[in-house]
């Protein structure tokens, strides 16, 4: 869109002397920072779950949970290595937590999901309540919120976490602390926030003290009815089939404010329509088995696989059974920022 001007000479010495004073002509780079419609740097890229899941189990005997303070292996594009980034904004990982260990109590700034992949018998606290995390559940660890994962059980116990780790290095806006004791307190019953705050209603006189929502466990026995229900009744999307995102049922928002998290069904056969859209997005999924065209590229996907959309990219799904995807993104801050588009509506 912006033509770059041609090199002179006399110009390039000018480059030069001012070079010295760190100063940098807008006109020679300009071209490169305006551009007419996203290209991100990151790459489309698919990890397959059985291939990973040794590799955490090796990590299981190298080092403890406790040890590790998180035992996670880190899914890193292959565009962005050694960042600790999946997109430009969002990190992912897989962590595992073995019968018996616990991974100590902290708080940070950085907002965190978890998506619980495989195994059962294992805890995350948050604030006081701890969830028993089962496969396909979906639990937030808002900013700054206090939590540590336990796992009294006799299998290990994997989970995907989705953190805003990158966006918030780029505001310079981390803090963390560790709690005294390794686990916190319990002070609230299982399923307390869940019914206090997750069913329809909320306590009268009840006023939201964070940006954050108040239910913190997302069961997936409550989202798959949602979405065989809705499959049955359509409509269902050309692109999307049945889409869904998390909500905070105390302002009809996103769960988080920096992270938005959402749950698709794609029914037997689906063959989508392409679609485009300016938030880099990481799935998991969660049944089903299909592809996904991100691009030029095609991932032929199975339970438990994580692959990266970046930015506008066209993505075209196709299932071969019942589907469920998971996904997550920056959406909540572009969509705040009134920078998020879509090129299907
Ligand atoms: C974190 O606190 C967890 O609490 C997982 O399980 C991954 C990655 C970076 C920074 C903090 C957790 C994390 C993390």
């Amino acid at each position: 869109m912006f033509d770059r001007p041609t090199s002179t000479a006399e110009r390039k010495a000018f480059y030069e002397r001012i070079d010295q004073h760190n100063l940098a002509p807008l006109w020679e780079v300009l071209a490169g920072l305006v551009i007419p419609q996203p290209k991100s740097a990151c790459v489309p890229a698919h990890w397959h779950y059985d291939g990973i899941r040794d590799y955490l189990l090796e990590a299981g005997r190298l080092i403890s949970a406790k040890e590790a303070e998180r035992r996670v292996l880190i899914l890193e594009n292959p565009a962005l290595r050694g960042q600790s980034s999946i997109t430009h904004t969002m990190y992912c990982g897989l962590q595992v937590i073995l019968p018996g260990e616990v991974a100590p109590s902290h708080r940070h700034t950085q907002s965190a999901l978890r998506f619980v992949i495989e195994g059962e018998g294992a805890y995350t606290a948050v604030d006081g309540e701890r969830v028993t995390m089962r496969r396909g559940d979906f639990i937030i660890t808002p900013s700054w919120t206090w939590h540590d994962h336990g796992n009294p059980g006799i299998e290990p116990v994997i989970w995907m976490d989705g953190l805003d780790i990158p966006l918030i290095q780029m505001l310079d806006a981390s803090f963390a602390e560790r709690l005294d004791e390794e686990t916190q307190p319990v002070t609230q019953p299982e399923g307390d926030a869940l019914h206090r705050y997750g069913a329809n209603m909320l306590p009268v006189d009840w006023e939201p003290t964070t940006k954050t929502s108040p239910v913190f466990h997302y069961p997936y026995e409550r989202s798959r009815e949602t979405l065989e229900r809705l499959a049955k009744s359509g409509p269902v999307h050309p692109a999307r089939g049945i889409k869904m995102q998390f909500i905070n049922p105390a302002s009809g928002g996103f769960a988080m404010p920096t992270i938005g998290a959402f749950i698709q069904l794609l029914p037997k056969g689906f063959k989508g329509t392409p679609e485009q859209v300016t938030d880099g997005t990481i799935y998991n999924v969660v049944e089903g088995h299909g592809r996904t065209t991100i691009g030029d590229r095609t991932f032929a996907w199975s339970p438990r696989d994580v692959f990266v959309a970046p930015s506008w990219l066209p993505v075209v799904h196709e299932a071969d059974d019942d589907a469920v995807l998971f996904s997550y993104s920056d959406r909540p801050v572009q969509k705040m920022l009134g920078l998020w588009r879509s090129s299907v509506v």
